[in-house]
């Protein structure tokens, strides 16, 4: 049953003025997900003020009242779980399993953030001067944009929409053109919490739209995940404008596998790191960095798996691998693949995989395993965002660890081994926001940064006390009595 879209703005839920979106399965593009009209240039101006009309009451609102409204969302989000993770497994096409996991996720992150004015809100300092104390004390930045990525429909915007919301800030929220139907439910989640009118509002659209609001002169910070060529553009437009971003971006996350690993761990984990949600994460795993000696064992052992990987259905039982998001990309990925067996990579097995009649539309990619080991392969440095594992066999720790720091991105990586000093070594020379020893280079937890290095982020990172960073200014309070 196609949802139909609409915009919230002030309050209220509109069809937008642009031109008629629909969002479709990836598994099934014959079936249209949700649809209505997008939002354009009229709907834009109306969110803005909209926001920033109640940023005065919102900001003034008690923090402890803000975090109300959130954890009463919280519930609402969990409580629809199964639902809504059935829906964001249709719509983004990560599988059932994981689109409930997503969904439990945002009311966690929600939750989180609901609790926050319990916590210390401030810092006080002694001053060098007789009779005075010195405050930082923080405010909320104001209107902000929030522009979300298609790969967490829920989880994603939860993890930016709570700060913003938590600190004070009132918002206009741009979700990805292909997944508007989570970020429907996420907006109605919050507004039958009692969030008041106009501190979220919520436009669909493209990236276009997306840009117009960052750049629109009401908007005072943007937070943004997705490409690193789209981050930069709009942090550089808005370097101009003088206002904050906080952007995610690319990743090109290796686990390396040191001698002392254990295999059955290390196998494990490279496969959920590399092919759940069909390796569409900015933390995936989408680089191997293996020491010779247990080399032809971890790959056989990798290609062994990813052979069995049960692929259709995202909402079928027991399905592994779902499509990815869509034609373009399945295109962008399978030409990467030929790209790299081109500059000389060794295709290691992609399995053949057959598909029931009604998914043969669907945006299916099999997992691919490539050796690069001694090319100059584009892949090994390039974001395809998809089933794709590029691999290099290395002679040493130190050698995988400069393996790993190739390339412009630094988001995460993941080290397995046995050895303290290996992985002591490894925390001292990788260059990544995000370490995992002996764990899948994805995952995030809401009280802790998330975040790269590199070409990977700009600004504040995001979740725990980070998100506070970028959420709120500070003002430096220099304390004395009057009398
Ligand atoms: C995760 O690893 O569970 O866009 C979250 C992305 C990241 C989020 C990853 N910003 O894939």
């Amino acid at each position: 049953m196609t949802t139909p879209l609409q915009q919230l703005i002030g309050g209220a839920w509109l069809p937008g003025s642009g031109d008629l979106i629909e969002s479709r399965s990836p598994s099934r593009p014959g079936d249209v997900v949700a649809s209505g009209l997008g939002a354009a240039s009229v709907d834009v101006d109306k969110a803005v003020s909209a926001a920033r009309d109640a940023r005065t009451s919102w900001a003034s609102t008690t923090a402890h009242d803000r975090g109300a409204v959130l954890a009463r969302a919280a519930e609402i989000v969990a409580a629809s779980a199964l639902e809504w993770g059935a829906e964001l497994a249709w719509e983004e096409g990560k599988t059932r399993a994981e689109g409930i996991g997503e969904v439990r996720r945002a009311g966690q992150i929600l939750s989180f953030f609901a609790h926050d004015a319990d916590r210390e809100s401030g810092e006080l300092y002694n001053s060098p001067r007789n009779g005075e104390r010195i405050m930082v004390l923080r405010r909320p930045v104001g209107t902000v944009a929030i522009i979300t990525p298609f790969n967490f429909p829920i989880a994603i915007p939860a993890w930016k929409i709570a700060p913003a919301l938590a600190y004070g800030n009132t918002i206009v929220w741009k979700p990805a053109g292909p997944v508007p139907l989570l970020a429907l439910r996420l907006a109605s989640a919050l507004v039958d919490a009692g969030l008041p009118a106009g501190v979220l509002n919520l436009l669909i659209g493209d990236a276009a739209l997306g840009a117009e609001i960052a750049e629109h002169s009401g908007i005072e910070a943007i937070s943004f995940t997705g490409s690193t060529v789209v981050g930069r553009q709009l942090a550089s437009r808005a370097a101009l404008r003088g206002i904050p971003v906080q952007a995610e971006m690319g990743g090109k996350n290796a686990a390396i596998v040191l001698e002392d690993a254990d295999v059955e761990r290390a196998v494990n984990q490279i496969m959920a790191g590399a092919f759940n949600s069909a390796g569409q994460k900015c933390t995936a795993t989408s680089r191997l960095v293996v020491a010779e000696p247990i080399a032809d064992e971890l790959i056989a052992r990798l290609i062994e798996a990813a052979d069995q990987l049960v692929i259709g259905d995202p909402l079928g039982d027991g399905v592994q691998l779902g499509p990815v998001i869509s034609a373009a990309a399945e295109s962008t990925i399978l030409e990467g693949i030929a790209e790299a067996i081109d500059e000389g990579a060794v295709s290691l097995g992609v399995s053949a995989f057959t598909l029931n009649v009604d998914l043969r539309e669907g945006h299916f990619v099999a997992p691919a395993i490539l050796d690069c080991t001694g090319t100059q392969a584009t892949l090994w440095n390039r974001e395809l965002f998809g089933p794709v594992l590029a691999v290099k066999r290395v002679h040493s720790a130190g050698e995988a660890f400069a393996a790993a720091n190739e390339g412009d991105l630094g988001l995460s990586a993941a080290v397995f081994t046995g050895s303290l000093s290996h992985a002591m070594e490894a925390m001292d020379q990788l260059d990544v926001g995000m370490l995992h020893l002996n764990s899948e280079t994805a995952g995030a937890d809401p009280h802790v940064p998330f975040g790269g290095s590199k070409g990977s982020s700009l600004g504040p990172k995001e979740q725990g006390r980070a998100a506070r960073e970028f959420f709120s200014n500070t003002t430096t309070v220099y304390l004395r009595a009057g009398a």
